[in-house]
């Protein structure tokens, strides 16, 4: 069996990081992980390719070696992944489908073969083993969380590394909190399922032996959200894995709550952590309230944020506008908080309700659903009624994105930021790449960027003030270049 694994392309949209990945010659973010652990799942026998379409092309002669293509997407890439399912039926090859965007809306797609919906270790299975007599039927799909604890080692060697800037791996999937508009509970559930220690170190070992040494992205809705297990055996374990070794920094997603617990934010910097995402949402307590956000309610979430930077983690941040509980005056006290706090890569998004959220029962309810959701949530758009109304929302979204990836404001930022930020100790591994992006960078931001001034007064504050800081600040203001583009191009 030949079996041809596509990941569809994305928008030029601020996760993409294209303009950003230009600086240092990557084709994308990230490989697809969904599919290099499909790809484990299936037997070993069977041939196996990936194209991922935001670093390659999908060629007429892949689909005529394939038997099957397996498809996986986020909603954000259906556009990409209708024409890839258009392009099979004409090929006349079969195609199978999975993850979030079939999950959701496989009624959509009325040209794939075989949906296998919902967390593959459950409903692979099945469909293989009907497969192979010759009765597969057009849908598997569970109600059930499965145990991640026996989830194979994805084949990173399917995806040719060298296009990429991180590599995605996963220590948990589900979160414990209950943030109304977040459908993470209802895509993969309240109590967080964990993989072991051994089979998160055999993973980078894995990554480690194929040469990988930039870095690794744990792809966790909260990674904290066991604390005592992480605590007692995998950080433990990620220390002794990080001895004598250099290179493959890691990055995650938390809660705030992290800030709370010293001693697990110190195993975690000493693990080789250097950047959390963390959803902050909004310096508005009644937002909070509003989207039972319990855990960034009655703090100073600036000092919250401001604990974890001194501790060696840059902190990038989730907002969102739009609450019923928010008023014009909002927009700048986002603008504030996220100068204030130093949050250089700040996602604002007008609220949504995704299918399967509180947030989107209570709408309905109140007959506010008025379409489908674009998948992109910087793209200014939403599928709800917003109390303030719709167009001063979007114009005050819009000031406040154009506001906070100006040059003026942007570099601010990052000088707020790197004037609190410990460093951890990972040891850095030189890559030619980066050195030429530094040279890329004076061409581009320094000489011809609207922004030169300002890239300059970074440039040598940080040369003399935090010398040991200087790649970190040459990467953000690349990655600010970036941001403006896509805000130029969805909002402006
Ligand atoms: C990592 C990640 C990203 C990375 C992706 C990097 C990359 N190239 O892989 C980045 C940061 C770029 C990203 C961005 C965004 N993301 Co994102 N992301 C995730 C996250 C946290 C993990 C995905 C992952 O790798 N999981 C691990 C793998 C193993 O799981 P999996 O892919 O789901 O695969 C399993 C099953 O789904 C299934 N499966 C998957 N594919 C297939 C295919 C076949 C054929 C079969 C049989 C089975 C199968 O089997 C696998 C094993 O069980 C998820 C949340 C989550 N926990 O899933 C959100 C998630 C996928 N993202 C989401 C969204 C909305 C976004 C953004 C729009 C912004 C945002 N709010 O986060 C942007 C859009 C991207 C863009 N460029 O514009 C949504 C998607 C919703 C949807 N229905 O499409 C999710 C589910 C989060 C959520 N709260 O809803 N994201």
């Amino acid at each position: 069996m030949k079996i041809l694994l596509v990941y569809p392309e994305f928008p030029d949209t601020f996760w993409s990081f294209k303009h950003a990945l230009r600086f240092i010659q990557k084709k994308a973010a990230a490989p697809p992980l969904g599919l290099l652990t499909i790809a484990a799942m299936l037997p070993a026998g069977w041939e196996k390719r990936l194209v991922d379409l935001n670093a390659a092309s999908l060629d007429d002669g892949d689909l005529a070696w394939a038997d099957y293509v397996f498809i996986s997407a986020m909603i954000v890439q259906r556009a990409s992944a209708q024409a890839v399912i258009a392009r099979c039926r004409k090929a006349g090859v079969k195609v199978v489908a999975g993850g979030p965007l079939f999950t959701m809306e496989h009624d959509q797609f009325p040209e794939v073969d075989h949906f296998v919906l919902n967390e593959a270790e459950l409903t692979l299975p099945p469909f293989l083993a009907d497969l192979a007599l010759g009765r597969a039927q057009r849908l598997y799909a569970t109600a059930e969380f499965p145990d991640i604890s026996q989830t194979p080692i994805p084949v990173w060697s399917l995806a040719n590394l060298k296009h990429y800037d991180t590599v995605s791996i996963q220590f948990s999937r589900g979160c414990p909190f209950s943030c109304d508009f977040c459908n993470i509970t209802s895509l993969l559930g309240h109590r967080p399922r964990l993989k072991k220690a051994a089979q998160i170190v055999a993973e980078l070992d894995a990554l480690y032996a194929l040469g990988w040494r930039k870095s690794v992205f744990f792809v966790d809705d909260n990674f904290i959200g066991n604390k005592k297990q992480l605590k007692a055996e995998v950080l433990p374990a990620l220390i002794e894995w990080r001895k004598g070794k250099s290179g493959l920094p890691f990055s995650t997603e938390v809660s705030i709550n992290l800030a709370d617990d010293p001693e697990l934010l110190q195993l975690m910097v000493r693990a080789g952590f250097d950047a959390v995402f963390v959803g902050i949402e909004s310096p508005n307590e009644g937002s909070l309230a509003e989207c039972s956000k319990t855990q960034n309610r009655n703090r100073d979430l600036v000092e919250s944020v401001k604990t974890l930077q001194r501790a060696g983690l840059q902190v990038q941040g989730g907002f969102i506008v739009g609450f019923d509980n928010d008023t014009p005056s909002i927009f700048q006290q986002q603008v504030d908080f996220i100068q204030m706090s130093g949050i250089v890569t700040a996602m604002v998004g007008l609220l949504q309700a995704p299918l399967g959220t509180r947030l989107y029962e209570r709408m309905r309810g109140e007959g506010r659903v008025v379409s489908d959701m674009s998948g992109d949530n910087m793209d200014g758009s939403t599928n709800i009624v917003p109390k303030m109304g719709l167009k001063p929302l979007r114009e005050g979204y819009r000031q406040l994105l154009n506001q906070i990836y100006a040059p003026k404001f942007y570099y601010e930022r990052v000088r707020t930021f790197l004037r609190e930020y410990h460093p951890p100790e990972v040891r850095l591994h030189l890559d030619l790449q980066y050195v030429l992006a530094l040279g890329r960078s004076i061409y581009r931001l320094g000489i011809r960027g609207v922004e030169r001034v300002h890239y300059w007064r970074l440039f040598f504050w940080t040369l003399f003030r935090r010398p040991r800081l200087f790649p970190l600040a040459i990467t953000l203001s690349i990655l600010g270049f970036h941001f403006r583009q896509v805000v130029e191009l969805h909002v402006s």
